[in-house]
């Protein structure tokens, strides 16, 4: 049977679509109890997020609340219902800020990340399973040329964002937003201080990710571009864009196994160049699909990247920040989270 036989009871599952688990489950169509075949379905029961289930229509086709991304609207629509932590990101193209994304959301949705971070749900899942698409190829051989697609933005002016919500290894639930920006933004904003206004979201952000390439530090032929550019970039980040020192920095080091895990040194001076604009800085070395470096796994840093994201806390000097379009967030739902 294909999957478009399948009709499935969880909220947001869209294994008729893409054919993925939401609960990654070995062989689904035999083993999930929430799976039913299409006719066997009649009606279909969907369980609500409180556990209470309630009735679709006969005849439905499944009503999926997921969609590929969301707009600063639907953002600012999510953070006053339940507190969401935004997390900005910067990067060159091809610096590897979606295959960070992806490999996070395949990550948690793999299981790999247990019992450490557990995933619970996405409201843009389809988005994630089309930035993935390519990857999936990949686990039937081969690697693909282009392990995910090079982002382009429908609307140039204004962000989309990916959603994750994912419980830690205290219960606790973290719902993150993460714009996956086109590299242009960050290279035209070097080359163009006018552009800083596409980036006035990152103030309300709660940390923001600089995506660096650790190759291009490691080489002898392209490490004083990089440190040029990363330097420029960061104050853009502190002139232009005005980004409160309050708001903490990490420098997300990609491709790392292409220097044997290792975070080049050059980056100390990036860190350094952070640390004198005022903020705080962390920097993790990463590699979300190594294909230089067979000792280096798969999602190599991503738990670490993690633990920055859900610690990024609130400030408590914005506790009363208004969302982008002047709506509260939801700060006292956040304590209790
Ligand atoms: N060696 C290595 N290459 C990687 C890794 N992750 C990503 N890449 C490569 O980097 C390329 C670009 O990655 P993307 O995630 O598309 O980069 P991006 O920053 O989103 O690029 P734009 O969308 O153009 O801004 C990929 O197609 C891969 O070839 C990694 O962990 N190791
Ligand atoms: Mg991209």
């Amino acid at each position: 049977m294909k999957k478009e036989d399948f009709v499935c009871s969880k909220p947001d599952c869209t294994f008729a679509i893409t054919g993925t688990c939401l609960e990654s489950i070995d062989d689904p169509t035999r083993n999930c109890p929430h799976l039913k075949t299409a006719e066997k379905s009649s009606p279909v029961v969907i369980e609500g997020d409180s556990g209470e289930e309630f009735e679709a229509p006969t005849d439905s086709a499944r009503q999926f609340s997921s969609s590929l991304e969301l707009g600063l609207q639907d953002v600012a629509r999510l953070m006053r219902s339940r507190y969401a932590k935004l997390v900005g990101i910067l990067g060159q193209v091809e610096a590897g800020k979606t295959c960070l994304f992806t490999s996070l959301y395949l990550q948690l949705t793999g299981r790999h990340l247990c019992p450490q971070y557990r995933f619970v749900v996405s409201d843009t899942l389809l988005g994630f399973e089309q930035r993935a698409r390519h990857l999936r190829d990949w686990s039937q051989g081969g690697v693909p040329d282009q392990i995910v697609d090079h982002t382009q933005l429908g609307h140039s002016r204004s962000p989309a964002f990916l959603h994750l919500a994912l419980q830690d290894a205290h219960g606790i639930r973290h719902d993150l937003l993460l714009p996956d920006l086109p590299g242009e933004w960050t290279t035209r904003l070097l080359s163009d201080a006018s552009t800083a206004e596409r980036f006035t979201f990152l103030s309300r952000s709660d940390i923001v990710v600089i995506v660096l390439e650790a190759p291009k530090f490691a080489n002898p032929r392209t490490r004083n571009n990089a440190i040029t550019d990363a330097t420029h970039l960061l104050a853009r980040l502190a002139d232009d864009i005005h980004l409160p020192k309050s708001i903490p920095i990490v420098l997300a080091v990609t491709k790392c196994d292409e220097t044997e895990g290792q975070i080049p040194a050059e980056l100390n001076r990036v860190a350094d160049v952070v640390s004198g604009h005022g903020y705080s800085v962390a920097t993790v070395a990463l590699a979300a699909f190594p294909t230089r470096n067979a000792q280096i796994p798969t999602g190599f840093g991503i738990d670490t990247l993690l633990a920055h994201l859900t610690s990024a806390c609130l400030r408590p000097e914005d506790s009363s920040t208004p969302s982008f379009d002047g709506a509260d967030r939801s700060y006292l739902k956040a304590r209790g989270h």
